[in-house]
C-alpha cells in the first residue's frame, strides 16, 4: 500500500476574481429575506415594522463594540487609524467643537419616528432572544478571531448600500406614517458603507492569499451572513411575514 501524499492544494484565486467570489455571496444577502422584503414592498404593518426597529437597535448597538473588538487585535496603526471611523460613525463624537450625534442616536429617532419611545428600545424589552445570541456571535466572534477575519466579516456590508438605497426609495411612499426625518440613519449608510467596505475589502483581499485563506475568507462572510439571515428568521416567526 503506497502512502498517499497530500494533494496541492489547488492555484489561489487572483484578487479580481477573490472579489468576485465575495461578491458572488450576495445572493445569500438578507436583502432577498421574506420579512426583509415584506419590509420593502410596503406589506409590513406598523408593528412588524416597529419589531424591526427595536431588534435591529440591538445589532446596530453592538456593532461599535465589534469594531472596538478588532481595534483591540489589531497591531497595524495605519489600519486602526481608518477602523475607528466606524465608531464614531455609530456612537458619534465631540472633538474640536465639531460634534456628531452619530447612528445609534439616527437609530432611535427612526424609532420615535415609528412609534416606539426611546426608553422602551433602550431597554430592549422587545429583542428576540435569537436575535440577542446571533448579535452576541458577532461580537464575541469579532473578539477571538484573527482581526483580519473580523474584519472580513464586516464585508456583508458590500451588499448594504443596496438595501439602504431600496428603503429610502419605497419607505416614504409604502410608510408615509413614518416622519422622513427618521430615515436618516439609511441617508447616512449609504455613503458610510461604501467607504467602510473600501478599507475592509483591500484588508481582505490583501491578507487571505492561499486557496485555503480564501476558502476560510468565504466561511468567514457566510457566517455573518447566516447572522444577518437567522435575525430576520427570528423577526419572522415572532411577529409573522405577511404574503
Ligand atoms: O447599519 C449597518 C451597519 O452600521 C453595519 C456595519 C457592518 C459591519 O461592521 O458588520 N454591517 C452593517 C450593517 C448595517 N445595516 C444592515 C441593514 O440591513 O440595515 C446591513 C449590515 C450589514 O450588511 O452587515
Amino acid at each position: 500500500m503506497t502512502a498517499r501524499l497530500p494533494t496541492a492544494a489547488p492555484q489561489p484565486w487572483t484578487r479580481t476574481d477573490f472579489e468576485a467570489q465575495l461578491r458572488e455571496r450576495g445572493k445569500a444577502y438578507h436583502i432577498h429575506h421574506p420579512f426583509n422584503v415584506m419590509l420593502n414592498t410596503g406589506k409590513a404593518t406598523p408593528e412588524q415594522v416597529r419589531g424591526w426597529v427595536a431588534n435591529r437597535f440591538c445589532y446596530q448597538t453592538a456593532i461599535p463594540v465589534k469594531d472596538a473588538a478588532i481595534l483591540a487585535n489589531c497591531p497595524v496603526r495605519e489600519v486602526r487609524r481608518e477602523w475607528i471611523q466606524r465608531i464614531l460613525d455609530h456612537d458619534g463624537f465631540e472633538i474640536g467643537g465639531i460634534q456628531d450625534p452619530g447612528g445609534i442616536e439616527a437609530w432611535l429617532r427612526l424609532a420615535e419616528a415609528v412609534g416606539l419611545s426611546r426608553e422602551e428600545v433602550l431597554d430592549e424589552r422587545h429583542v428576540i432572544p435569537a436575535v440577542r445570541f446571533a448579535v452576541e456571535h458577532y461580537v464575541s466572534f469579532a473578539r477571538r478571531a484573527p482581526w483580519q477575519e473580523a474584519v472580513c466579516s464586516s464585508l456583508t456590508e458590500l451588499f448594504a448600500p443596496e438595501i439602504h438605497r431600496q428603503r429610502l426609495a419605497t419607505w416614504p411612499e409604502h410608510y408615509p406614517w413614518i416622519a422622513a426625518e427618521g430615515l436618516g440613519y439609511f441617508r447616512n449608510r449609504v455613503s458610510q458603507a461604501r467607504r467602510d467596505v473600501e478599507q475592509g475589502l483591500q484588508v481582505t483581499l490583501d491578507h487571505f492569499t492561499t486557496w485555503d485563506a480564501q476558502q476560510r475568507a468565504l466561511a468567514v462572510l457566510q457566517m455573518k451572513l447566516d447572522i444577518l439571515w437567522a435575525m430576520n428568521d427570528a423577526m419572522a416567526q415572532r411577529y409573522g411575514v405577511n404574503p
